[in-house]
């Protein structure tokens, strides 16, 4: 789930404070591709300034001002000989003492789990935005995951787990082809769930966050402490062997620590939640996800538009963003073209700009589902990329039929 803001075409969403998932924060491979190709990627991706590529290493001063603890290290190894335990750090201890006294946990335990999380580089690199510059181009970003090899691993996935998707759809409202389009732009249903220790990750960025971006260090804090709430839960979870991306996002959606303790379910029924090893818990989890964030049963995500020619009515359709603000006969009045189905759909709308580059823009307009899809994270791109692989994968479904 998982990073966040480039305004211009993309405004609210990546101003907004995070959401709750970062890999929904766009911390996912989702926003590394985006990230790759200078689209707007999810809400963690702030694009203060270009950044300079700094990374921060654990300083045995925890008074120190972070000015003063950070030192360029681009090309040190995770395992470089430099690279310390947290359990160094009194701030470190500190903190591992007042989340065991807030939730009740043993604070030897929390104190032992921490003092074994190391400082990894490349996670701090890794964070830093990309260099400014390139223009956004939705055109790129979709043929990324819309395309033959994802569409061909969603069908086999869809086929393996149809019961389950099923059942999902049954209890949650939401579609196979959303879960189907979601796994697959997170991790190619399973294949690419990264392979960084979790705890080292977000300790990296809970108590070393690197300068150049904007901070987010509470938000790496907070995850780290649902990472051990988690774990200290019965849960089987051990918080030194959790794998996942270098934001710390887990399994095949990509759930953050906080958002598999908000909203991941045991959907196989095997009495433990296991995102990474259970396609079935994954796929009842990521709708459950979604219906928790809006989603409404039996509502499309989005209709085809044409956009006012008027620069001015343009403009006042764009505004809100991503939210759904115009009903169909504002957004007419508005000088929006809509399609018959789009003039009967009972709820507000959203004019979403695609950008393409050098090329016209992309328009569609949005609805509150298309807005829930925006919650994994936050980025219209993201959205309209997984809502586009699910159909694909749904056509290449019927179409073997
Ligand atoms: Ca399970």
């Amino acid at each position: 789930m998982t990073l966040p803001c480039f305004p211009a075409a993309l405004p609210a969403s990546f101003i907004a404070p995070l959401p709750e998932t970062l890999r929904a924060a766009g911390l996912a491979l989702a926003t590394f591709f985006a990230l790759a190709l200078q689209v707007p990627a999810a809400s963690a991706q702030p694009v203060d300034k270009p950044a300079a590529r700094q990374a921060t290493k654990p300083s045995s001063k925890p008074s120190a001002k972070p000015a003063e603890r950070r030192k360029a290290t681009a090309t040190r190894a995770d395992d470089a000989p430099d690279v310390v335990t947290y359990g160094r750090r009194d701030d470190v201890m500190a903190f591992a003492d007042e989340l065991a006294q807030r939730h009740g946990l043993d604070a030897a335990w929390v104190r032992q789990q921490l003092a074994q999380a190391r400082y990894l580089p490349s996670v701090a690199r890794l964070i830093m935005p990309p260099p400014a510059g390139t223009a956004k181009n939705w055109a790129a970003y979709r043929a990324r995951f819309v395309e033959p090899t994802r569409i061909n691993a969603g069908l086999r996935f869809w086929q393996q787990h149809e019961a389950a998707l099923a059942r999902a759809e049954a209890e949650y409202g939401v579609p196979a082809q959303i879960v189907v389009g979601i796994i697959g732009v997170e991790t190619l249903y399973g294949r690419m769930t990264g392979n960084f220790r979790v705890l080292d990750a977000l300790a990296t960025l809970a108590f070393d966050f690197p300068t150049g971006r904007k901070d987010r260090t509470p938000f790496f804090r907070g995850e780290l402490e649902e990472l051990l709430r988690w774990c200290a839960g019965g849960t089987g979870c051990d918080p030194q062997s959790v794998r996942g991306s270098y934001a710390g996002a887990v399994g095949l959606p990509q759930f953050m620590p906080g958002s598999i303790n908000r909203h991941a379910v045991d959907f196989d029924g095997d009495g433990r939640i296991d995102l990474q090893g259970s396609a079935v818990d994954a796929i009842g989890s990521v709708a459950h996800y979604l219906a928790n964030h809006g989603w409404q049963r039996g509502m499309p995500t989005h209709y085809e538009v044409a956009v006012p020619a008027d620069t001015t009515q343009r403009a006042t359709l764009l505004a809100p963003d991503i939210t759904p603000s115009f009903t169909p006969a504002q957004m007419a009045d508005l000088g929006a073209l809509l399609g018959e189905d789009a003039q009967r759909h009972d709820g507000p709308l959203a004019l979403v700009e695609l950008q393409n580059g050098e090329a016209a823009p992309s328009y569609v307009a949005g609805t509150a589902n298309f807005y829930a899809v925006t919650r994994y994270n936050w980025s219209s791109y993201y959205a309209l990329a997984v809502i586009d692989l699910g159909a694909a994968v749904n056509a290449a479904r019927l179409a073997q039929r």
